[in-house]
């Protein structure tokens, strides 16, 4: 499983917001930090992913009164959860994490800015049919398998596993690299989910000597 030059990690929304002490906190969400910058010095490939609404989003609780937030509403596209304020453009919150260290990355995927669809997966928004791009940058520059990590576990990292073999690339998750939010067994349907899909759950031990 040693990565090739095919190989990318993708570094999913590991954002102060996500943290403890942010917005939407993710248990131990930090903990993942030293493990993907060491992880990531041995992929030739990385890129990371950023979480990035507007103000009054959506996916909002407090966009829509009465509401509270982890309640679950239908929208235009389906069931949509509804979280705290979180990542928004251009605050603190939305910055990567300060121990962050990624200097080779190669790409920046925002996602979830438009105001009226919310984005877990780091291909597709959740509406399913509104593109980030990510798919066609990977094709055009012949990357083949996704490896991810990052926050959290039982959704962005779940949704973009979920994609990425959609679109037919392979995908390994490297789960002591992810943190979940395990919301109403969120963390059991995800599991699943990815043994269905034929993805690969690991540990980092099993990618590289980290
Ligand atoms: C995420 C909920 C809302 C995530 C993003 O990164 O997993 N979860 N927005
Ligand atoms: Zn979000």
């Amino acid at each position: 499983m040693t990565p090739t030059d095919t190989d990318l990690l993708l570094v999913v929304d590991v954002q102060n917001d996500f943290c403890p002490g942010g917005a939407l906190a993710v248990p131990r969400g930090d903990e993942v930090v030293p493990l993907i910058n060491r992880l990531a010095e041995k992929f030739p490939h990385v890129a990371l992913t950023q979480d990035w609404h507007p103000a009054g989003h959506l996916s909002f609780a407090s966009s829509h009164p009465g509401r509270q937030p982890f309640e679950t509403i239908t929208v235009v596209y389906g069931p949509q959860i509804l979280w705290p304020d979180h990542c928004v453009q251009g605050t603190a919150g939305a910055e990567f994490h300060d121990g962050l260290d990624l200097p080779r990355a190669e790409l920046v995927v925002r996602k979830g800015f438009h105001r009226t669809i919310d984005s877990y997966s780091a291909f597709f928004e959740n509406d399913r049919r509104t593109p980030t791009g990510l798919a066609g940058y990977l094709r055009e520059r012949g990357l083949e398998r996704v490896f991810l990590a990052g926050l959290a576990l039982d959704f962005c990292v779940r949704y973009s596993a979920e994609d990425a073999r959609a679109h037919r690339f392979d995908v390994v998750v490297i789960e002591d690299a992810c943190r979940a939010i395990d919301l109403d067994g969120s963390l059991q349907a995800t599991r699943q989910s990815l043994a269905t899909l034929g993805v690969a759950l690991v540990r980092a031990s099993e990618v590289a000597a980290v």
